[in-house]
């Protein structure tokens, strides 16, 4: 009790930022960025402050709620595991375990617990029917990274930290802080960039706050990145910039990428791009001279039509230019809790098997095994043989992530059993069965299994729970315990259930030949991690085992948990340093950089690139700094200021549409209709309309967030489409949906 302060990553969003926490008799008094953090160095954004808004949140729920006559009604934990089995029992009994799906989103990424036994949750649901949010996100990406180095969550990162010239397409991470790329800080990072001298270009249809820092602002038609990259790839090999360096000896599939690119002429591209080909041409020049370079994307190239095809590019673009695996351009981090790429043999790996089974209603393919996103609602609510019929969703809200949101909560209605691990009444728990809630950030532990994966400096940072658990809370990868042994049918407690996991990963790696403790004896090692139980006997076990790690006492000066303990500010391991091939998980243990799957969709660009641009506008979504997807806006600190909830138009389509700043535009796309308060603006490009992500739809009956409903907003996605996807990834398009703009009659029922 009294004053004391405690150190956290800020478990919110990509960056990781150490924050400094005092607290009096439990209570936070104050936030602030924790100064000697070895990644964030103090940095820290407003999100950061609001940890201890969270805890106090009387809308965050503290004990389970199942629901009675159409209400909820608060219940101990064991009654609400009774109803989660009494529900999902039925339905699996009659029709078998796919007829329950499982949706997970993004803040499990951020949340130790969750990660660590979701894993073993899926495999007791023993569901084909597993979404998650990466098909609104990454899957792009994660499919270029599979085909180019072998696993999917083997992401190049941009060295921005030591790069000379940084070319961003389709992400702003002055507001969002950068994704799949994890940099506490980035202001900080994109400013000493220039200060020492180095370039940023922004390739963006609106003059976002990265496009306004940049010393080159490009805009392009929303949807056509893949062309304007091949339009670079073209200029490459046509006016012989290309240079492997280091990299050459690891890449196949050079002279196919070249054939393939000969009829993308930045010149043949312009009119589909809307880009200058002398733009285009100098743009490739620079990348290639540049000392160091290195292409970067994100949202508004993922989650586009052509996503895979763009992210791939990008990567080919990086290694084409001989920036590749070196300081400057984009590397491979080596985390401490390991990867897939620091597990089994260096270099090579298994072929890549997709599509193993495929959806029901649309045949959508697997993927890593992930279903899309967009297939979820059409999967419950198309009748026959094979209908999902229950649902779990762990931190996720689809009727505010996912496209076409009102059939989205239509089919969450029809659900016989829907129950949501999520702390909030929201949009989409509302209709949940049982709800069962996970405690505030600042009442667990903390480590960023993922996000150390992707980040440009080698670091490590353990935080534990800065408050106790209360009686009646249960933690996160407790509650997975308690469905694993309900859905396993057996009758073990969490101890037990957690025993059983720790001691599989064990023995799996004990019988690993490629494991740091290969050949040991599983009980001396689970003796080793004593007195450790739940998610912190596995991080110290994967901390361990991992590339830094002691090897369970066989280098008594490597990593532990207990050394990251002691270390309250994190462990420093440096910059990232080259890593090929070793890195690389491929049959061949080379990057093929003319994959066959993107390469036979280079047919569908071809074909848009010839229809040429279409007419009408398409909405594209944003980000702002005090946003966090759907749930940032229960929090009251965060929602000051004025209504950041607007349409932005440029002046020339809103003057033909008689529109000003202030009035109402009815929006109607294929799936849907809103309507939203308009903000005209130069910042955004003629033809492009945008509405932020994550609002919470004022209609939104029996939705428990005090502060969000006092401000509603416009769920974005009431307009995107489900039918609308990048084809090989099956990634939704959520930037460039075909939209028509009007003039209200009912400014009434206009969001605020
Ligand atoms: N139109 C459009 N749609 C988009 C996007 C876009 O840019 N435009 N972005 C997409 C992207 S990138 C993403 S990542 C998705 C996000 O989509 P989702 O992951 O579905 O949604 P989130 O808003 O991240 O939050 C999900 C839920 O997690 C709960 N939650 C918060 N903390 C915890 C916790 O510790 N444990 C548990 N169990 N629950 C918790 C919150 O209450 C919330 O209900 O949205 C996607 N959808
Ligand atoms: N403050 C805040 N930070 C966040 C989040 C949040 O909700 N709020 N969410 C987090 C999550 S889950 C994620 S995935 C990341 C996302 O991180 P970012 O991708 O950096 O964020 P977005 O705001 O989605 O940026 C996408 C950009 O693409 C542009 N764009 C749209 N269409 C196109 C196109 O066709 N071509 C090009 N070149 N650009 C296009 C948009 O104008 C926008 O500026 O942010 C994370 N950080
Ligand atoms: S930038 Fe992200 S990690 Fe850093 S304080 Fe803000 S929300 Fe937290
Ligand atoms: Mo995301």
């Amino acid at each position: 009790m009294g004053r004391r302060v405690a150190t956290r990553t800020c478990p919110l969003c990509e960056a990781t930022c150490g924050l400094s926490i005092t607290l009096f008799d439990g209570v936070v008094e104050r936030i602030a960025g924790d100064q000697f953090d070895v990644f964030s160095k103090g940095y820290m954004c407003p999100k950061g402050a609001t940890l201890g808004e969270l805890q106090t949140d009387p809308d965050w729920l503290r004990m389970p709620l199942i629901k009675r006559d159409g209400r909820f009604v608060e219940v101990p934990w064991d009654e609400a595991f009774n109803e989660v089995d009494r529900l999902l029992r039925a339905i699996i009994a009659a029709d078998g375990p796919d007829a329950v799906a499982m949706y997970v989103g993004n803040p499990t990424a951020h949340n130790l617990g969750g990660m660590l036994y979701l894993g073993p949750l899926a495999a007791a649901l023993r569901s084909r029917n597993f979404f998650t949010a990466a098909t609104l996100d990454n899957r792009p990406k994660d499919l270029a990274n599979a085909l180019l180095y072998g696993h999917h969550s083997t992401m190049a990162i941009p060295d921005i930290d030591r790069t000379d010239f940084l070319l961003i397409l389709g992400a702003n991470p002055m507001t969002s802080n950068g994704s799949l790329a994890t940099a506490p800080g980035w202001p900080r990072r994109l400013r000493a960039l220039q200060a020492r001298g180095g370039k940023l270009v922004v390739i963006d249809p609106v003059r976002t706050k990265t496009a306004q820092l940049a010393d080159q602002h490009v805009v392009p038609r929303v949807g056509s990145d893949a062309a304007l990259l091949m339009g670079i790839v073209h200029v490459l090999f046509d006016e012989d910039l290309v240079c492997l360096g280091g990299a050459a000896e690891f890449v196949r599939g050079i002279d196919e990428l070249s054939q393939h690119a000969r009829g993308f002429s930045p010149e043949s591209v312009a009119e589909y791009t809307g880009v200058d080909p002398v733009v285009v041409r100098r743009l490739a020049r620079k990348v290639a001279a540049a000392p160091s370079a290195c292409v970067y994307g994100r949202m508004g190239t993922t989650t586009t039509a052509f996503g895979s095809i763009g992210s791939w590019l990008i990567d080919a673009i990086n290694i084409l230019t001989g920036n590749f695996d070196r300081p400057g351009g984009v590397m491979f981090p080596l985390p401490a809790s390991g990867a897939p790429n620091t597990q089994g043999s260096p270099r090579y790996g298994p072929a890549l098997k997709i599509g193993r089974y495929h959806t029901r209603v649309r045949g959508a393919p697997e993927l890593f095994g992930d279903l899309p996103m967009g297939c979820l609602a059409e999967e419950i609510d198309t009748p026959g043989s094979g209908r999902i019929r229950g649902l779990l969703t762990v931190s996720g809200n689809p009727v505010v992530s996912s496209p076409n949101s009102v059939r989205m909560d239509g089919a969450l209605q029809r659900l016989d059993a829907f129950i949501a691990i999520d702390p909030y009444i929201t949009d989409s728990t509302r209709h949940a069965h049982v709800v069962l809630p996970p405690p505030p950030p600042l009442q667990r532990p903390h480590y960023d299994i993922g996000f150390t994966r992707w980040a440009v400096r080698n670091v490590a940072n353990f935080s534990p729970a800065v408050l106790p658990l209360l009686p009646n809370q249960m933690d996160e990868w407790a509650i997975m315990c308690c469905l694993i042994a309900l859905l396993d049918g057996s009758d073990a407690n969490i101890s037990e259930v957690d025993d059983a996991t720790i001691g599989s990963m064990v023995r799996a790696a004990t019988a690993d030949p490629t494991s740091r403790v290969y050949g040991r004896d599983a009980t001396e090692i689970l003796d080793l991690l004593r007195p450790r139980t739940g998610p912190e006997r596995i991080l110290d076990f994967m901390l361990r085992t991992g590339p830094y790690g002691d090897a369970l006492g066989r280098e008594p000066t490597g990593l532990t948990l207990d050394i990251l303990q002691q270390n309250p500010h994190g462990v420093d391991f440096g910059p990232l340093k080259p890593r090929l091939p070793e890195f690389l998980r491929t049959p061949d243990g080379l990057i093929n950089v003319a994959p066959e799957i993107l390469l036979r969709d280079l047919d569908r660009l071809r074909t848009a690139v010839a229809a040429g641009p279409t007419d009408g506008l398409v909405l594209i979504g944003r980000r702002h700094l005090r946003s966090n997807n759907s749930w940032a806006h229960n929090t009251g600190s965060l929602m000051t200021g004025r209504n950041r909830c607007t349409l932005l138009m440029n002046p020339d389509d809103a003057s033909a549409r008689g529109l000003e700043s202030g009035d109402t535009a009815m929006i109607t796309s294929r799936a849907g209709e809103t309507t939203a308060s308009v903000e005209v603006t130069e910042r955004i490009a003629a033809g492009v309309v945008s509405l932020p992500h994550g609002w919470l739809h004022s209609g939104g009956q029996g939705v428990v967030l005090h502060t969000a409903s006092q401000r509603p907003g416009v769920n974005s996605n009431r307009l995107s489409d489900e039918y609308l996807v990048d084809e090989p990834s099956w990634t939704s398009v959520l930037n460039g949906i075909p939209v028509v703009v009007t003039a209200s009659c009912d400014s009434s029922s206009a969001a605020p």
